[in-house]
């Protein structure tokens, strides 16, 4: 898109914006700070690098055959580098500890080390960005029966206790290296297909085992830790040991942070508003955006009502340094760099709408009991050209604007995607 055009475009809508005493230059300097963190695992559809050869387990399930999947640490990071010089503002990297830089050895979960993520430190070092880690509690023979921390049997259980604090010790040098926190997310698929008999004994398990694992305590400038519950699985269909319920009790009793994956709920339950209950009880909140269609069938971020309606609770709660920005999708079915950048480009325009909002001034309609005003005001945000801002947002970060970005992914298939 010409130079020219999207300045122009630009100053018609700042002056539009401003009409309604929205200053658009503090806004973009605001969609700086919504950091997002890119889940490492869109890149090979969950698969990791321990050369198992296993299937993914833990209930997820990735379709899609597209080709250009990347197979080793090497293609993952030349992915990941084409997406960021793809994407405006600042990301972050999630890694999973099955990402390990393992040399071709195989490394147990309950062995895992500083030096297999090294490299990925150093990564980032040269990137520029920051790193948040996930401990790996599935696909794993150990996991095969359902359960990890809160399983009955004790040796599995002492096993995925020992991987989980070894992640929480590598998160912590992560931020360390890194100079910024990382942020370590604990989510387990433990649960039954059937209706069980006895719940209590697991959750019982579940609440000692993050009792034993936080024991060891972190100054909260390297690292901080996720709890992140779940509604069902596949093959955990009837009870989920971690759910809302216990998470939220266990983020609340010990200052955690709650994770929400907008794909762990309820079909009509609305992630967005619960963000303001629960920002009253925990520190820090993170998100894992995705988009659920018809289950939590992680497909990729679109701008749409839900996605919209958190940011907008975050940005009106005046909240965005209390709540980490993670995305967690993986389809295989088309380009997956491309989906990145849909994903990624979707979840910041969301914030950008909200930051867009004039809302003290609808706050102030709202407050004086003038719904008719409230309402009216919304609608008309809505035809706002917030594309406009958008485009001279990608211009000023120097990344392509408009379509420019899927001629660019388009390249990068033929030239490397398609090779593989
Ligand atoms: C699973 C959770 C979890 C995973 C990632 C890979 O339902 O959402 O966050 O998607 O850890
Ligand atoms: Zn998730």
């Amino acid at each position: 898109m010409k130079k020219e055009f999207v300045e122009k475009a630009y100053d018609l809508a700042r002056q539009e914006y401003a009409a309604l005493g929205v200053d658009t230059d503090a806004v973009l300097k605001k969609l700086d700070d919504v950091v997002i963190s890119l889940h490492c695992w869109q890149t090979d559809d969950v698969g990791g690098f321990e050369r198992t050869g296993g299937e993914l387990g833990g209930g997820l399930a990735v379709t899609g055959n597209y080709p250009g999947k990347a197979r080793n640490v090497t293609e993952m990071k030349a992915d990941l580098e084409k997406v960021l010089s793809l994407l405006p503002g600042k990301q972050r990297l999630s890694l999973h500890a099955i990402y390990g830089d393992f040399g071709g050895e195989f490394v147990d979960r309950d062995q895992i080390e500083l030096k297999h993520f090294q490299p990925w430190i150093d990564w980032a070092k040269e990137q520029g960005i920051g790193l948040d880690f996930n401990c790996t509690c599935f696909s794993h023979p150990k996991a095969d029966d359902g359960f990890t921390l809160s399983g009955k049997n004790e040796e599995n259980r002492q096993f995925w206790i020992e991987h989980v604090k070894r992640c929480r010790r590598i998160s912590a040098e992560m931020g360390k290296q890194l100079g910024t926190p990382c942020i370590h997310n604990l989510w387990i698929p433990d649960g039954s297909k059937d209706t069980p008999l006895d719940r209590y004994t697991h959750r019982r398990l579940l609440k000692e085992a993050l009792d034993n694992i936080f024991a060891e305590e972190f100054p909260a400038e390297l690292m901080k830790d996720g709890v992140e519950s779940k509604l069902f699985g596949i093959g955990s269909e009837s009870m989920v040991v971690g759910s809302h319920d216990f998470y939220l009790c266990y983020a609340a009793q010990n200052n955690k942070l709650i994770t929400l994956d907008n794909g762990h709920f309820h079909p009509t339950e609305q992630v967005g508003d619960k963000i303001s209950s629960i920002l009253q009880f925990v520190p820090e909140l993170l998100l894992h955006v995705t988009r659920g269609v018809r289950w939590d069938s992680d497909h990729v971020v679109t701008l749409n009502d839900e996605i919209l309606l958190i940011a907008q609770e975050i940005i009106r709660a005046n909240a965005l340094k209390r709540v980490n920005i993670g995305l967690d999708y993986f389809d295989g079915s088309l380009n997956r760099v491309g989906a990145y950048v849909v994903g990624t480009r979707a979840a910041q325009q969301a914030f950008l709408f909200a930051l867009l909002e004039p809302t003290a001034m609808i706050r102030r309609w709202e407050e004086a009991g003038r719904t008719f005003e409230r309402l009216a005001y919304l609608e008309l945000m809505k035809t706002k050209p917030f594309g406009a801002v958008w485009n001279y947002y990608c211009l000023k970060h120097g990344v392509p604007v408009g379509a420019e970005y899927i001629e660019a992914i388009g390249e990068y298939e033929e030239k490397v995607l398609s090779k593989r």
